[in-house]
């Protein structure tokens, strides 16, 4: 990231910014991060989502069925250089059938954006974020979008976030002007307007405004720093991510106050973002990417220490060495060679399927990080092959797929099809669109007789073999290969439940597995 010969670690920490833009469907995230990119003078000229049959698309929803579709289905990982400072976002979908990977890519960060529709204030999914947020100690800052169409007044927006959210709100710009004649924002700190063009003394959009002015700074707190980190204040901005408005105050607050990179939670200890070994976390896997190489690339988060390409890491989970050869920052699709990475930073590295999400990698030390979730599927179907001939190619493409976390896999154990578990049908959309894509398969769906799975262990092993032995045509493999327990109904469920008392039926799988129940039960 930067040509610094051996830069200074607590100084290159201290300028690291990592964080998530978070919100409902179609809130504006992807269109946002293409304005963010671009006020940082990453790319020349922002795409626009949904742009039919142009050239120009946004970076960050790069996959066929995300451009068709004009929503995001994957978190999009940008690495760029902006004002000194260093900054990994991480585009998030906001759709909830892929709630799975918006929650592990909240294990990454160190803050998040939530994005409100101005007209709209805050709907089901950003306020379900904000609340995974908030038990994670995530800090938020606001930007409230698409103040260039019809919205709700802006001190009604703020009265909503503060009552629905508990949340204190600073605003730090003020919108001048409104829908057809918003035209910029006014910094409440600096006293500065950001116009996009002049506007003479005369106009009546100023004098409102000196009017708004007023009854804000004397109805709202002003930003504070601890509260903001202490998670009981947001700062709030306004804009339109379209129109590039707003956008660069925010740019500029998070290289003022964002956080830099903060200690992770791990199984043994809290390893602190200054420390000397390194730590990363993956936690994300994204197969390919590139269409011409088949390639798959895992993304960890450094949680401490400075990575450097070359170096081997232990994968703590089989104790295996894992050489370093090309580490790479991201720019969505694109990508470049890391040379050396700190605390904060967001890498990807290529791999055949040997790193999967929820690893730890260490410099040495035997630590396994927490808090990267698989949730019991809501949906169970059997996949439907039209060409028998590429069955082991829809074996191995299900596998990787999985892996990535597509969908969840689960091999029966008496030998039938698979099946496909997933939290919304939108990921069955995805999975079809994905084989054909990218591995030629054609695949459709069938019910499946089962309805229900859980995640089943025990400290008593003898009685879970006797249990496992005695469904053995309900029990699956998980792609780790975990047991787990098939249920045709909620009642069969129950009644297997309270038959084996000493089995524990989990429908929340933490990938380290030997996590504590309070670990895994604080992301539900
Ligand atoms: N008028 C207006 N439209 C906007 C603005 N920002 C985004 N949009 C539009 O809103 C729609 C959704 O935008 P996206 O950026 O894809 O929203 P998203 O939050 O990334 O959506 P998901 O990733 O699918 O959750 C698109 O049609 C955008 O062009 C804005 O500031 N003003
Ligand atoms: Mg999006």
């Amino acid at each position: 990231m930067s040509d610094r010969a051996h830069a200074d670690p607590a100084t290159e920490i201290a300028r690291r910014r990592t964080f998530a833009i978070i919100s409902h469907p179609d809130a504006g995230k992807t269109t946002l991060t293409e304005h963010l990119l671009r006020a940082g003078g990453a790319i020349q000229l922002a795409g626009s989502v949904r742009a039919k049959g142009e050239r120009r698309r946004t970076r960050s929803d790069w996959m066929g069925i995300e451009r068709e579709r004009g929503i995001s289905v994957v978190t999009s990982v940008m690495t760029f250089e902006h004002s000194d400072k260093v900054f990994n976002l991480l585009d998030t979908p906001g759709h909830e059938d892929f709630s799975e990977d918006t929650y592990r890519t909240l294990t990454a960060v160190d803050s998040a954006v939530m994005v409100i529709d101005a007209a709209k204030g805050i709907e089901a999914r950003t306020r379900k974020l904000f609340e995974i947020c908030r038990l994670r100690d995530i800090p938020i800052v606001t930007f409230i979008n698409k103040m260039d169409r019809e919205a709700r007044d802006p001190l009604e927006l703020l009265d909503e976030i503060a009552n629905t959210l508990a949340l204190d709100t600073a605003p730090v710009s003020w919108p001048v002007g409104r829908a057809a004649t918003f035209a910029g924002t006014y910094d409440l700190r600096s006293r500065d307007l950001h116009l996009t063009a002049p506007l003479p003394q005369s106009d009546s959009r100023l004098a409102e405004l000196g009017d708004e002015v007023d009854l804000v700074r004397a109805a709202l707190p002003e930003f504070d720093r601890d509260s903001f980190n202490a998670g009981h204040l947001t700062p709030v901005y306004f804009g339109s991510a379209i129109k590039g408005i707003g956008v660069t105050d925010l740019l500029d607050g998070l290289a003022e106050y964002g956080p830099p990179p903060r200690a992770q939670h791990a199984d043994t200890r809290t390893v602190e973002a200054a420390e000397q070994g390194l730590t990363a976390l993956v936690f994300k896997v994204q197969a390919n990417m590139d269409p011409n190489h088949r390639d798959r690339i895992a993304f960890a988060r450094v949680c401490s220490g400075r990575l450097t390409r070359g170096m081997r890491l232990k994968q703590v989970r089989t104790g295996k060495q894992i050489p370093l050869h090309a580490p790479q920052f991201f720019f969505a699709r694109e990508r470049e060679i890391a040379d050396e990475a700190f605390a904060g930073d967001v890498v990807g590295i290529p791999n055949h399927g040997t790193l999967r999400i929820g690893d730890t990698l260490t410099d040495g030390e035997d630590v396994n990080f927490l808090g990267v979730p698989y949730f019991a599927p809501e949906i169970l179907r059997r996949v439907r092959l039209d060409d028998a001939m590429k069955a082991k190619k829809l074996r191995q493409a299900l596998s990787e797929l999985a892996e990535e976390g597509v969908v969840q896999l689960f091999r029966p154990q008496d030998g039938t099809p698979p099946l496909v578990g997933v939290v919304g049908t939108l990921q069955l959309d995805v999975l079809q669109s994905r084989l054909a894509a990218e591995y030629s398969v054609a695949i459709g769906f069938e019910t499946s007789p089962y309805a229900l799975a859980r995640w089943i262990s025990s400290p008593d092993k003898a009685a879970l073999a006797r249990f496992v032995a005695a469904n053995r045509g309900a029990m699956a493999d998980d792609v780790d290969g975990d047991p787990v327990f098939l249920a045709t109904s909620v009642f069969m469920m129950r009644r297997a439940a309270e038959q084996a008392p000493e089995i524990a039926f989990r429908d929340v799988k933490d990938v380290v597995r030997e996590a504590s129940p309070a670990a895994t039960g604080a992301i539900g």
